[in-house]
């Protein structure tokens, strides 16, 4: 651990003597590489708009081996307002996956946000056959191609003040909270060679908002896995938030919990926000990447985590500078939330994420075969 520190503050060191520098480290650092050391993958969330343009275009070339599509395989995307069903974002998106020769993460086949609106009161009926026909077209189109898909996302709401923890949505009332597992047996007869995971948000800090997301999601899931349902993988968002408190320890305990049902765990949509951060961007960048130094350095400890992906490439293409609706910077600058700036100069944090990746404690393994599922396929 100690020689762990010392080189993270070499890093620091060459990353604050100036562009060369940094851009030295960039260069010999290519993340998927130093993921790759320790059985694992890292990779970032993709907009169309972005991906074929620079400074994007080269830092995927360079760091990604893994792609997930950002939004053009949600539902609403392929289906857009005037109804018909168009894929040509989403193919794009699993052709860039194959140049770069990288994993494709499908995201997301069943999500609230996603949904059609023209489907907000349908009856259970027509919701149910709708909303089978989409994952059936989704699966099979991309069957094949994809690692992993998040069959479902963010049903869980740990202050509904229901019993079930689920979240009161167009999912829970039209589908039904009780036939979630009955998503990932569609889509595991679909394509038996894809992972299949459920993703969500708010379980990766210290307080008592992620304490509660946590039991209810463990409840929900150890509620799935009695009943053998086909799910691999918890995906774990970690849209982290300086603002919230941080524990390694925690964190690991509900990695254990995890493994202890058999599941293995992705970190799906990593970013940090630094909404609340007084100070010069220097002191704001130091703060983000202790962070995700801390973060990464507990999930690289752990031999469930299989892959890392970031939400978006660069602080200008990041979803929370781009039009998130939640909380903004008092002082209305930009939030800082990924490994470059606006420019794609690496930052601090590329140093610290290089840093973590590079330094794994422990070697992925992967979970033994689980319902005929052939998880960890040789053709990945
Ligand atoms: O980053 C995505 C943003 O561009 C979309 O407008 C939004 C709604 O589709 O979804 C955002 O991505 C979300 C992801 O799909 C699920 N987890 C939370 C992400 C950030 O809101």
């Amino acid at each position: 651990m100690r020689t762990r520190r010392r080189d993270f503050l070499q890093w620091m060191g060459s990353a604050c003597v100036g562009q060369t520098g940094v851009a030295g480290a960039q260069e010999s650092h290519r993340l998927d590489e130093e993921a790759r050391r320790s059985g694992r993958r890292f990779g970032f969330a993709v907009h169309p708009d972005y991906a074929g343009r620079e400074p994007v275009k080269t830092l995927l070339r360079q760091h990604a081996g893994v792609i997930t599509a950002e939004n053009a395989m949600k539902w609403r995307s392929i289906e857009g307002i005037l109804g018909g069903r168009d894929y040509t974002q989403a193919d794009a998106v699993a052709t860039l996956a194959t140049e770069l020769k990288a994993l494709l993460r499908g995201h997301t086949l069943a999500w609230h946000q996603s949904t059609p609106r023209r489907l907000t009161n349908a009856t259970t009926d027509v919701f149910r056959q709708e909303q089978g026909a989409h994952l059936h077209d989704m699966v099979l189109r991309y069957k094949g191609r994809i690692h992993t898909w998040d069959v479902l996302n963010e049903v869980i709401d740990a202050d509904s003040g229901r019993n079930d923890g689920f979240r009161g949505s167009v999912l829970s009332t039209l589908w039904g909270g009780e036939r979630y597992p009955a998503l990932f047996e569609q889509a595991r007869a679909l394509d038996p060679q894809a992972k299949l995971a459920y993703n969500d948000y708010g379980m990766e800090q210290d307080d008592p908002w992620c304490e509660r997301r946590r039991s209810a999601v463990l409840r929900m899931l150890e509620g799935w896995v009695k009943r053998q349902a086909p799910i691999d993988v918890m995906g774990l968002q970690a849209h982290l938030d300086l603002s919230r408190r941080f524990s390694a320890s925690r964190l690991l305990k509900f990695f254990d919990e995890l493994k202890a049902l058999g599941l293995g765990i992705q970190i799906t949509e990593l970013d940090v926000r630094d909404s609340t951060t007084d100070g010069e961007v220097q002191t704001r960048d130091a703060s983000v990447a202790a962070l995700y130094r801390e973060f990464l350095d507990a999930c690289m400890s752990h031999s469930s985590v299989e892959m890392v992906v970031m939400w978006n490439v660069t602080d200008a293409d990041s979803w929370i500078n781009r039009g998130f609706a939640g909380t903004r910077r008092a002082d209305g600058q930009p939030m800082r939330p990924t490994l470059f700036d606006t420019q794609g100069q690496p930052k601090p944090a590329f140093t610290a994420v290089a840093s973590s990746l590079r330094n794994a404690d422990s070697n992925f393994e992967c979970p033994p075969i689980r319902n005929g599922s052939p998880l960890c396929s040789p053709k990945f």
